[in-house]
């Protein structure tokens, strides 16, 4: 590799599209790959993230790496050329690029990186005509907090050019450390230092213990849907575990997905879920393309993702982690259910409502003021790093079903766990509706009808359809580590005795707008905990779309997609 370089600089003109939204910069390949689009962004990102209040001064040591979708690899090249002519002092990239965006995120906490770049669309779809993503990581391994983001955004708007170093592609396939200039670029096995922290995490003896004992009932499946998680779940399942490579599906990455929606709900991990029914499976997990969300399910039960969280909070002190210490607090986003705020009370400890997106738990995780929090988003985690990690759920779920079965000496399953869980808390009825591709000014009037109704007031302390409605809002928040302000987070309606209904507009799809509407029920009555979700929720969601006109705004008769 070159010991020195020339280095380009390209005239540029701004794109005006590059704000970050949820979660990083996502937009079509096809957008990426026109002339000087990734390169302006990176550009971007490295003079934004500078200043001197922030993370990446010259000579920092950057992670890089993605779940493998199309675009990966030039976008990697890139990456590494202008990082070189900006005088990043390291890039510690995945071999073959690839990094799950929790991997990268320990990478980041563990080798005491400045930040990272992560090259994903997490559950997007990939491939030449589908979807790609740049996201920026702090020092503390978490998504860039919006003050940094916008001013990624701004930058954006005004860059006139670019550096490059002129060297050739550096080989991604090669462990070990090369040099491009000055520039060090140490190429790592992605799973390895993943692996050690979950082995550190959890009771992997007591687990394999339960894997052999039940060995015979208790059968596992689980879904990589393509994306990156195959070589992590190859390594924890199978070498570390013992368990067959016959619980793997789809474990090899592949740039396109399998032509899949790689999101792990009902309706995109279906084949997962069709096998465990056809099969009887005691546990399914599935995970999405960069590995940060997870699914849980068994051929008995859906987990839903508000519970998932509530249960591994309510069982945090069987994992070796919290065994002395317990955990600290917990948080949810804001249209995760209140399940979570149940079992912090009971605990007796602090509980958050943040707004959505992962990046809001940060500063919460850094103070010490929580170790748990998810979202309904099928997104959980602990302080571990600062993303969400589908990998951790599923550990969390296998160490609790083996100690208590360990335990009671007879095999506890999901829906055993959910049962008691229901029976200590009551249980919340949640659905959440995806409408996708709406035409995004419709959504857009059917959003500011709802701002309207919610400015009047009108509709609070008055009854629809039996539903007494005792507040409405549009979400705002105040972050309590840094003071920071974040309005506009969606608009809730509240109810009497705990139902709800939220609605918002999706920040990580590409193109037309995503509406989501979030459904929730609490239900005190024990004996009342095991009745259909859709038919208990029917009222109440025939008053949300009764009060938001969606099928007037939007022409949706039904959703895309049901949670
Ligand atoms: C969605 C989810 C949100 C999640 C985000 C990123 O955002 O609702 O809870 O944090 O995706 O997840 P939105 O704005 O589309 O509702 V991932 O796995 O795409 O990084
Ligand atoms: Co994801």
């Amino acid at each position: 590799m070159a010991s020195t370089f020339q280095v380009q600089v390209v005239a540029t003109t701004p794109y005006s599209d590059q704000k970050p939204g949820t979660s990083g910069l996502r937009k079509r390949v096809k957008v990426f790959q026109q002339e000087h689009y990734t390169e302006n962004f990176v550009q971007s990102i490295l003079r934004s993230v500078r200043y001197p209040d922030s993370v990446v001064p010259e000579g920092a040591t950057l992670v890089v790496g993605g779940d493998g979708r199309y675009y990966l690899q030039d976008a990697i090249q890139i990456i590494i050329k202008i990082a070189a002519a900006n005088k990043v002092g390291k890039l510690i990239i995945g071999q073959n690029g690839l990094l799950s965006t929790p991997a990268a995120s320990n990478l980041i906490i563990r080798r005491k990186a400045d930040g990272g770049i992560l090259l994903t669309a997490s559950h997007n779809p990939g491939g030449p005509t589908k979807d790609f993503g740049i996201k920026y990581n702090c020092r503390n391994g978490g998504p860039a907090p919006e003050v940094v983001t916008n001013r990624i955004y701004e930058d954006t708007k005004t860059l006139s050019e670019y550096y490059m170093a002129e060297v050739p592609d550096v080989d991604l396939t090669k462990l070990g450390t090369q040099t491009v200039g000055a520039m060090e670029v140490e190429i790592v096995d992605p799973v390895q230092d993943y692996a050690a922290l979950m082995r550190e995490l959890f009771d992997f003896e007591r687990i394999q213990e339960f894997l052999r004992v039940y060995k015979d009932q208790f059968t596992v499946l689980f879904d990589a849907m393509h994306g990156v998680t195959g070589p992590y779940a190859h390594r924890i399942f199978t070498v570390e575990l013992g368990l067959p490579e016959s619980v793997l599906m789809n474990f090899h990455p592949l740039s396109d997905f399998g032509e899949g929606h790689p999101d792990p709900n009902l309706t995109y991990a279906h084949e997962l879920v069709e096998r465990v029914r056809q099969e009887s499976i005691q546990f399914g997990a599935a995970f999405d393309g960069d590995g940060d969300r997870n699914m849980i399910i068994s051929h008995d039960w859906f987990v839903n993702p508000s519970d998932s969280v509530a249960v591994i909070a309510n069982h945090a002190a069987r994992f070796p982690k919290f065994r002395q210490t317990g955990i600290r607090g917990v948080a949810r986003s804001m249209p995760t259910s209140g399940a979570l705020d149940l079992v912090g009370k009971a605990l007796n400890i602090k509980h958050f409502e943040v707004p959505t997106g992962w990046k809001f738990f940060g500063n919460l995780l850094d103070n010490g003021d929580i170790d748990i929090c998810g979202e309904e988003s099928f997104g959980t985690g602990s302080g571990h790093i600062r993303e969400k990690d589908g990998m951790w759920a599923a550990l969390a779920w296998l160490n609790i079903l083996a100690d208590m079965s360990l335990n009671a000496q007879k095999l506890i399953t999901v829906r055993e766990v959910v049962a008691e869980h229901f029976h200590q808390f009551g249980r919340h009825y949640y659905s959440r509706y995806d409408y996708e591709d709406v035409d995004l000014d419709a959504a857009k009037k059917m959003m500011a009808h709802l701002e309207d109704l919610t400015a009047s007031q009108a509709l609070v302390g008055t009854a629809v359809n039996g539903f007494h409605v005792t507040h409405m809002d549009n979400f705002s928040y105040i972050d309590p580590v840094d003071g920071s302000k974040t309005t506009n987070q969606g608009l809730r309606i509240l109810f009497k005795d705990g139902a709800r209904v939220v609605f918002r507009l999706s920040g990580t799809g590409s193109h037309g707008a995503t509406v989501r509407m979030y459904l929730e029920q609490y239900e005190s009555d024990r004996a009342k905990c095991f009745q259909d979700v859709p038919q208990v929720l029917q009222p109440l969601i025939q008053t949300a779309l009764q009060l938001s006109k969606l099928t007037e705004y939007t022409g949706r008769s039904k959703p895309t997609v049901i949670t």
